[in-house]
């Protein structure tokens, strides 16, 4: 059987002039049973267009802040770098990708590239604009779960993941306005979003974490890639 492909959102290194995603990304999408692609961050439509026909499945990866133009704020002095070009490319894509019923993980600055798509809002600087006692960045290794995040038991996500689990933490921004047709299905302790679903985009899964950092450890990071591949092995043309 094909295995499905599964198309990954890249970061742009301007210095260098490179596209480039960690490899943990790669080795969990395989881990999983898929077929891992990098994606280059194309503007023109015409040239991303063909992407949809001829990809299974869509990771929207983890990276730099969101331009705050594009959920109508103003740019803050605490806003990190940005990269306007990606916002619009990775917009596009995502909002297209989900028309197209193709399903969708979305991961840290993913995550708050979904809320964005539906309308939402970030914090621009959430050690400032949120204080909390819970810290959500985490000095490395990445690999070790820091906070909790609590699932509301009635989701779709708490039957896959579990009610309760540990995830690891390194964002600087966060959902503030949730989007229209989004729900919150997963906190931490202290209240921020870190996990929300579409009741009219079924397959999309969108979390705050990084679980391809955890995939070797935790359970509840493994089933999101499994779960992907699931779903984007429903897509794949014999
Ligand atoms: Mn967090």
């Amino acid at each position: 059987m094909k295995k499905p492909i599964i198309g990954l959102t890249a970061a742009y290194d301007q210095e260098k002039q490179t596209f480039r995603l960690g490899t943990e990304y790669f080795r969990s999408v395989q881990a999983a049973g898929g077929l891992p692609l990098l994606l280059p961050i194309t503007p023109n439509e015409t040239l991303w267009q063909p992407y949809l026909a001829n990809i299974d499945g869509f990771i929207f990866t983890g990276g730099c802040d969101i331009t705050p133009k594009f959920y109508g704020a103003q740019t803050q002095p605490l806003c990190g770098e940005t990269q306007d070009f990606r916002d619009s490319f990775e917009l596009s894509l995502l909002k297209a990708a989900l028309a197209h019923n193709k399903p969708v993980l979305a991961i840290c600055r993913g995550h708050q590239l979904v809320n964005v798509a539906f309308g939402g809002t970030l914090y621009q600087d959430l050690p400032t604009e949120k204080p909390s006692a819970i810290v959500h960045r985490q000095p490395e290794p990445y690999e070790t779960p820091t906070h909790d995040v609590m699932l509301d038991a009635s989701s779709p996500l708490a039957r896959l993941l579990g009610n309760r689990i540990r995830v690891n933490s390194f964002h600087h921004q966060a959902i503030a306005d949730l989007g229209n047709g989004l729900v919150a299905v997963g906190y931490s302790e202290d209240g921020l979003i870190e996990a929300v679903l579409s009741p009219e985009t079924p397959m999309l899964l969108s979390v705050q974490w990084h679980p391809e950092r955890l995939y070797q450890t935790e359970n509840s990071a493994r089933a999101l890639f499994e779960q992907l591949v699931h779903w984007a092995s429903g897509q794949v043309k014999p």
